[in-house]
């Protein structure tokens, strides 16, 4: 079961190189968080960047949000990735045919494949979309969305199912699932990416639902996602820190190996 296996000895079963990077950032700096930076200005996120850098595994982006994108921004951003040693991931949702993804994935303004560790693909679209990342950039780690959190959503048993057993066929391209339960606990190497989570509120009012960060760990999540719970908050520093020790301790309890 991997609930119960420590992130480094993880790290040895992970197929996909993000992935194990990804656990060994884990777990030098114990920290399941990943924040995601939905602000519309450059410097904006850059700021939050700085702020939340010591205490994230993971920074997650939605870079068509930018009002004043630059490859300089890009630029930056990946200084302050690296010297904080956190990994990024543009929560892009990729969905369509393979040569569309292709466009998406390379070229246009984002250029996402020259930046971006880790991407969200939804199976939708099934192996044709994984093929096509994967021609255009083999040294990727997808995240494959398998459940989500919104409320009312049209996934079904059977999708679910269905995307991880697609997961499971591309183990070195995929990094992980996205989901809200804990669907492989058989495959250690494969990481469970939860958002929807927050201390102080349950919902927002646009079908958002948010669970504890305890809650969420016990659902199986290695990285929970916490945006507006940190962005929000007149500490942001602060409010990251706490959240990356309320989810490490509850972490913790879960790991005997
Ligand atoms: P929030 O501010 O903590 O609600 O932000 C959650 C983030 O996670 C936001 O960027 C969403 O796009 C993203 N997300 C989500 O909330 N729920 C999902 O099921 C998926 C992504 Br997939």
């Amino acid at each position: 079961d991997r609930l119960s296996l420590s992130f480094t000895k993880r790290a040895t079963y992970a197929k996909n190189n993000m992935a194990k990077k990804l656990f060994n950032v884990m777990a030098k700096k114990e920290t399941n968080l990943c924040v995601a930076a939905d602000l519309t200005e450059a410097t904006d996120i850059l700021n939050l960047a700085e702020q939340v850098g010591p205490y994230i595994c993971c920074l997650k982006t939605h870079i068509d949000i930018l009002q004043d994108f630059h490859p300089n921004f890009i630029k930056r951003l990946k200084e302050i990735a690296e010297t904080h040693e956190f990994i990024l991931m543009e929560d892009r949702k990729f969905a369509d045919i393979g040569n569309t993804v292709q466009l998406q994935y390379s070229q246009g303004l984002y250029q996402i494949s020259s930046w971006a560790s880790l991407i969200t693909v939804h199976s939708l679209f099934g192996r044709s979309i994984l093929d096509s990342i994967i021609e255009s950039n083999d040294d990727i780690g997808v995240f494959l969305i398998a459940e989500v959190s919104s409320s009312n959503n049209l996934i079904d048993e059977k999708y679910t199912t269905e995307t991880i057993k697609l997961g499971l066929s591309y183990e070195s391209s995929i990094a992980g699932v996205v989901c809200q339960n804990p669907l492989f606990r058989d495959f250690p190497g494969f990481l469970q990416l939860t958002p929807g989570v927050q201390l102080d509120s349950t919902k927002d009012n646009l079908g958002q639902q948010y669970n504890s960060p305890e809650k969420v760990i016990e659902n199986g999540a290695d990285i929970a996602v916490v945006g507006r719970g940190i962005t929000k908050s007149a500490d942001i520093a602060g409010s990251a820190e706490q959240y990356r020790r309320v989810l490490w301790d509850a972490c913790k309890r879960r790991i005997s190996e």
